[in-house]
């Protein structure tokens, strides 16, 4: 296995042994690469295809909700890439007798466009023998930037996934995912053409968060709201991960049960949206960022829901108390199937186990404030204008993003305590449990640390700066305020940097390590055009920050 994906990547290198720091292994992580190559297969044909009015949206759907199951700590499963791989071929043949019905295709055919396997054994001969794998492109530079590209695409996909189940629609993005993908599978593309993929993963970022805000609006635009930290005497159920519609069928199938229904990491800001403000049962938020869950699933007591990332391998003591849907998965672990249209899931062996046990324990109490999604900061404009023009507040700092185990994170925290009293935090992610309980204070009784929700909230923070930028009338981006301070971990976090440098966002300081899949050259590439910096420590950073550095 050559795995770089991720921040808490082996030595910032790549993970190459036996097992990825993640806990993923190397036989899951070589069916994933194998997996994307067939992925490759499909936009090989249904580029061409799309080309000639032949979108097939199915096939495209696929190949997102396939690129979502590949983000770290999303899916694990053997078995699922080995049926998924089965799967990508019926939708490559199916794209490709659609094209070939219309038009001839000449030339030679790439591997990964005609592989088809006799069984289960030859994908894992396949998988095996490191196809699709990175360190099949020797270029360093080559496989950075094509590395940059695809975990871009991860990131994109993850918001479409989450949005299609929603507003379905989408074509334009998920067009663009067919078109980069055969970009990457191109043997001979130039290092010049790969860069302008870079900037245009970027591009469609910011469409593919413009479309998810979208879609989560059907559940209300996020307001201010208060979420309790403590417990019932019910027992409840823990729904973690992204997806807004596992959360409103869960809450449906669980009403009049005396079963309570608490948000873990970033569920958390659904309780910002209206839509969910009816259910009484949704009882607070129990715990903090992904990867303290193992801990405090034991003091849960009762079962938990994985929606989307991030899951970690669970002890064997625990396996039978959580449960995986949609994009996650994991051997031994039970997995709840996808809705049939029209239909939905069937949340009744969670409900079940969860009447079995006890209440939570309480680990907290108290309650923290969120819900500063792009129109409701922008409904406190007036207000927020007239603390920068008083001086009352001095800068912006954007401190969005994931959270992540390694101790170096502490310096988000230290960064938030050591800001001056006139900064305001932005944040989105669940880089905010690095600091969203510390007493930070108002301003006038705007909040010091805003909210806007999940790292899926990001473009709220992009939409808050530009609106600003609109407000004081300024030619750049650059000239307001603002820093921006971000921490990554996972692919949503590469996306979401590529949209802020796409929108021409200068000075982003990347931590606590700049990407490991960088190569030297495009790395110096990137810090050069776009003044990315990485992390020093706290009391330095905002010193540099407060200097407008
Ligand atoms: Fe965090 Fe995990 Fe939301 Fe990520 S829970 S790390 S960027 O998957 O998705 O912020
Ligand atoms: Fe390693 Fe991260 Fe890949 Fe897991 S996702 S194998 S930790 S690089």
């Amino acid at each position: 296995m050559f795995c770089h994906q991720c921040q808490e990547t082996a030595q910032n290198r790549g993970c190459d042994k036996m097992q990825g720091v993640c806990g993923k292994k190397s036989d899951v992580a070589n069916l994933q690469d194998l997996f994307i190559w067939t992925l490759k297969g499909i936009s090989f044909w249904g580029n061409m295809a799309t080309q000639k009015d032949l979108y097939n949206e199915e096939a495209a759907f696929f190949i997102a909700k396939g690129l979502f199951m590949t983000i770290t700590n999303a899916d694990f499963s053997k078995d699922h890439f080995v049926q998924k791989i089965n799967q990508a071929i019926k939708h490559r043949e199916t794209v490709k007798k659609q094209l070939l019905e219309k038009t001839k295709v000449s030339g030679d055919l790439p591997d990964y466009a005609v592989w088809t396997p006799a069984n289960d054994n030859d994908i894992l001969a396949k998988a095996e023998s490191g196809t699709g794998g990175w360190l099949e492109i020797e270029n360093e530079d080559i496989r950075s930037l094509k590395a940059t590209i695809l975990y871009g695409l991860k990131g994109m996909s993850a918001y479409l996934e989450h949005g299609y189940q929603i507003v379905k629609d989408g074509e334009e993005i998920f067009k663009f995912i067919m078109e980069a993908l055969s970009v990457i599978a191109d043997q001979n593309a130039a290092q010049d053409d790969l860069i302008s993929y870079v900037m245009k993963t970027g591009e469609y970022g910011v469409k593919a968060m413009a479309y998810l805000d979208e879609a989560n609006s059907h559940y209300g635009d996020t307001e201010i709201s208060e979420v309790n930290l403590g417990v019932g005497a019910n027992p409840g159920i823990l729904i973690s991960g992204h997806d807004l519609v596992d959360l409103e069928e869960l809450l449906e199938q669980t009403k009049d049960q005396q079963v309570d229904i608490y948000t873990h990491s970033e569920m958390l800001p659904a309780h910002y949206r209206p839509f969910f403000k009816k259910y009484d049962h949704l009882r607070g938020n129990y715990g903090n960022s992904w990867y303290l869950q193992k801990d405090e699933l034991k003091s849960f007591n009762g079962p938990a829901l994985f929606t989307s990332n991030c899951l970690v391998p669970p002890d064997a003591d625990k396996m039978d108390r959580i449960f995986t849907t949609g994009a996650v998965g994991f051997e031994g672990l039970a997995y709840i199937p996808d809705r049939e249209p029209g239909g939905h899931k069937d949340f009744g062996p969670i409900i079940d186990m969860a009447k079995k046990c006890d209440a939570p324990a309480a680990i907290e109490s108290g309650k923290i404030v969120g819900g500063f999604g792009h129109k409701q900061v922008l409904k406190l404009a007036d207000k927020i204008i007239e603390a920068i023009k008083a001086g009352k507040i001095k800068r912006f700092i954007v401190m969005a993003g994931c959270d992540g185990r390694h101790k170096s994170r502490s310096y988000y925290t230290e960064v938030a305590k050591e800001l001056p009293k006139d900064t305001v935090i932005l944040t989105a992610g669940c880089a905010k449990y690095r600091y969203n309980k510390l007493d930070l204070g108002d301003i006038d009784g705007i909040p010091r640390v805003l909210d806007a929700g999940q790292c899926n909230d990001s473009y709220s923070l992009a939409v808050i700066a530009l609106e600003l930028q609109k407000a004081f009338k300024m030619a750049d981006i650059n000239d307001l305020p603002i820093s921006f301070d971000i921490a990554w971990y996972e692919q949503k976090a590469v996306l979401v940097l590529l949209a802020l440098l796409h929108l021409g966002v200068k000075g982003i300081r990347l931590g606590p390590t700049l990407p490991g899949f960088l190569s030297p050259n495009i790395a110096d590439f990137i810090i050069k055009s776009f003044e990315l910096k990485g992390i020093t420590n706290a009391k330095e950073d905002v010193q540099a920050m407060m200097a407008g550095k």
